[in-house]
């Protein structure tokens, strides 16, 4: 069949595959695209921005992916990204991965070339079997071959994004859809509104009572709270749930704020302590993956401990310890059945327990809070860092980028985050280059001030996009913290030959006139002072701005707070 003259009466009004898709687009409420033009998708950019939808376009297609994979996060509908054939899939692709390792629901949409020639191998233009390579990637991948399936096709990426556990999906428009023309009436036919695209997961009653059971009998019972609760939006419900049950938490990193950080029951501060301790753990949206040591060995100590875990993903039960209570079912059902069984009856932990970990808190939060008001020249970690918790705790509502390891490590600990998702990082993977892709995002999909921390070497695995960020006029502040390389930048090459050793830099970079070249506010400066000074200053006028921040490069240590899993040869080559 030829799709090109398919049904087709001569004076009925066409519509073509551009079409299409920006209506299918439409219809389910997408508003913002994140992408690099090129062909076939050039005059699929420039219509869809022509009919009102918001096109972003970047520098790289990871940090446009980036941005897509945030969105989902942000907005729990897929974030979308559109790249190119073969190359600007493949630099897409990784943030599509992303994007499924961290459950956020994202859609990469990439043009590919024309089957016939990429299936005979006969050399196209960037030819690549893109949807094999996506495959084990993602969490799904369509092919649209015929424009009549557009609709349907945009339907089954967006549901199979956001439903259940969320992920990243991969779309394949070969570029001779674009062009297919048919009968608008029919097109307009053919299109699909996802209804309620990510159903409630209504817990089992019997499962409910069963975890609660449990907890009524702990008596040094812990909650954790992960990035799938804060995605979750279920605000409210997790934080009655918390007070109503008094039991201490512990955020993860990206879940930091769903409560605020110096809520009486946050035990961030006493961590391996409350590891260690708890005889009852609450796992809510979070994975017993390396971020929690696989819920085994040292740092969760020797006291037997039984496991409830909260989760929409039924193989996630029982993937590193064995889960005496496991509750399937979205978050917010969850805890609202939780609630419900609680009644008004409920005795909320209280005594010795909350009493230690209340001391530990205390005592940890003391020790720390002269090193946050050093003003040292050179900068240290704590110096810098105390500037930027000030400014967070003034400007709440502030979203906090950060990537790097010292520079993420040290952070995540030292500022306080005071409302929910306003925390975005490496997630996951620990992953570097997600900085300037979030950071736009987040701008666009929440219109609040972004401060973005980035370690040197983080940031330049995206830093071109400050021109991004310059040509939308972004209100974004990136301090980047300068210690002259990866983890210190005083590292020497031992060979004595003239390269410089593998983890340092160009001594005194000064990133900020990066932000100058276009149009942008770039500072450099070197004490907490002048540092918060910038920064307030930036956030005030919501100039696009860069602030070199010049560390110590001594203060930092080998990949930060996890040089455990770093291994070193102790025969070291001379
Ligand atoms: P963290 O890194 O913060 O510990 P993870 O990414 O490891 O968090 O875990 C997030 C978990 O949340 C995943 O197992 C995912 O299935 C789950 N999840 C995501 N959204 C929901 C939801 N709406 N309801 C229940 N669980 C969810
Ligand atoms: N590449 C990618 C994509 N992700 C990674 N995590 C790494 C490489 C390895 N890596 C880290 O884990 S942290 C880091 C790298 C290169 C940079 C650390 O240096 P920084 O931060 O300047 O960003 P500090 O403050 O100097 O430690
Ligand atoms: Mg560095």
């Amino acid at each position: 069949m030829d799709h090109n003259t398919s049904e087709v009466t001569e004076d009925a009004p066409l519509t073509d595959g551009f079409n299409l898709l920006i209506d299918a687009l439409q219809l389910n409420d997408v508003e913002t695209i994140y992408g690099v033009p090129g062909i076939p998708i050039t005059d699929f950019g420039r219509m869809a921005q022509a009919a009102g939808i918001r096109v972003i376009s970047f520098r790289h297609e990871q940090n446009a992916g980036n941005a897509a994979a945030i969105a989902g996060y942000l907005t729990k509908k897929p974030g979308i990204c559109l790249t190119v054939s073969a190359p600007g899939f493949l630099n897409g692709l990784t943030a599509l991965a992303h994007a499924t390792t961290n459950c956020w629901p994202m859609i990469l949409i990439s043009g590919s070339s024309e089957r016939e020639v990429v299936d005979l191998q006969q050399g196209d233009y960037e030819e690549m079997d893109q949807l094999a390579i996506a495959k084990p990637l993602c969490k799904a991948a369509y092919r649209i071959l015929h424009a009549q399936d557009i609709g349907i096709g945009i339907a089954r990426a967006i549901r199979a994004a956001v439903s259940g556990r969320p992920g990243g999906v991969y779309l394949d428009l070969p570029a001779q859809l674009f062009g297919q023309v048919m009968d608008a009436a029919e097109g307009q036919k053919s299109l699909v509104k996802v209804i309620d695209p990510a159903p409630e997961q209504i817990p089992a009653p019997h499962a409910v009572i069963r975890a609660l059971e449990l907890l009524k009998e702990a008596k040094r019972p812990l909650v954790i709270l992960g990035k799938g609760a804060a995605y979750a939006q279920a605000d409210d419900a997790i934080r009655e749930f918390i007070e109503k049950s008094g039991v201490p938490y512990l955020p993860m990193s990206m879940a930091k704020g769903l409560l605020p950080d110096d809520h009486p029951q946050c035990a961030s501060a006493a961590r391996s302590l409350v590891l260690k301790e708890s005889d009852v753990v609450v796992m809510i949206g979070a994975r017993l993956n390396w971020l929690l040591s696989h819920g085994k060995g040292k740092q969760w100590g020797e006291a037997p401990k039984k496991f409830i875990h909260i989760d929409i993903e039924p193989k996630e039960m029982d993937s590193n310890v064995e889960i005496a209570a496991p509750v399937v079912g979205d978050i917010g059902s969850c805890l609202a059945a939780f609630l419900a069984e609680m009644g008004g009856q409920w005795q909320a932990q209280s005594g010795e327990w909350l009493d230690a970990v209340r001391a530990k808190v205390e005592s940890n939060v003391a020790r720390m809070a002269p090193k946050l008001m050093n003003n040292n020249i050179p900068m240290d970690y704590h110096g810098a860092l105390g500037a930027l918790r000030r400014i967070i705790e003034k400007r709440p509502d502030a979203i906090l980028v950060n990537e790097g390891a010292n520079t993420l490590d040290f952070a995540r600990s030292i500022i306080n985050m005071h409302k929910p998702r306003k925390r975005l990082d490496v997630g996951t993977w620990g992953v570097m280059g997600i900085g300037m892709g979030t950071a736009i995002a987040a701008a666009i999909e929440t219109g609040q001030q972004v401060l973005a921390i980035e370690g040197d070497s983080a940031f330049g695995f995206s830093g071109m996009e400050v021109e991004t960020i310059c040509r939308y006029n972004l209100p974004v502040c990136i301090v980047v913290f300068n210690n002259n390389g990866i983890y210190r930048g005083t590292d020497v090459n031992t060979s004595g030959g003239s390269d410089v050793a593998t983890t340092v830099f160009v001594k005194d970079s000064r990133y900020d006139m990066m932000m100058q070249a276009f149009g942008g506010v770039g500072v450099n400066v070197t004490s907490p002072d002048e540092l918060e000074r910038a920064v307030n200053e930036a956030m005030d006028c919501g100039k696009p701005t860069l602030i070199n921040a010049v560390i110590d490069p001594e203060s930092g240590t080998e990949s930060g707070r996890i040089g455990n899993l770093n291994p070193q040869s102790v025969v070291k080559k001379k």
